[in-house]
């Protein structure tokens, strides 16, 4: 068929057209999960908790905690939203039942 016999912008109708699919893989937002310092906490409980809610092993736990302890703030990991929020949640219930003031929050990384 002759350009002049199509409508504009319409194929050639021997024309093969190949679309490339890009597969949209967005990455998903991440949050870091932090411990905050206080001055009552003991500093066991918080190994324990780094053990316990963020599967650290006993050193690992430990220098976090001791990271906290002089910085006033240590990341416990890096997590999707709901992952966080969870390990927020724990956390935080789980210090209240223990009737300590930490604090455990997230932010955009
Ligand atoms: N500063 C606390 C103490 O001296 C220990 C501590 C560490 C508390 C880390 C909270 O996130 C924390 N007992």
């Amino acid at each position: 068929m002759s350009k002049d016999a199509r409508r504009p912008g319409e194929q050639d109708p021997g024309t093969v057209v190949v679309t490339k699919t890009r597969p949209k893989t967005k990455r998903p937002n991440m949050y870091r999960v932090l411990l905050l310092n206080d001055d009552y906490t003991p500093m066991e409980f918080v190994v324990h908790v780094l053990e316990r809610f963020f599967n650290k092993g006993r050193e690992e736990a430990t220098r976090i905690m001791l990271h906290v302890h002089h910085h006033g703030v240590g990341e416990c990991g890096i997590y999707t939203y709901e992952v966080a929020e969870t390990k927020v949640t724990q956390v935080m219930d789980f210090a209240r039942q223990h009737q300590h003031p930490l604090q455990c929050v997230m932010e955009k990384k």
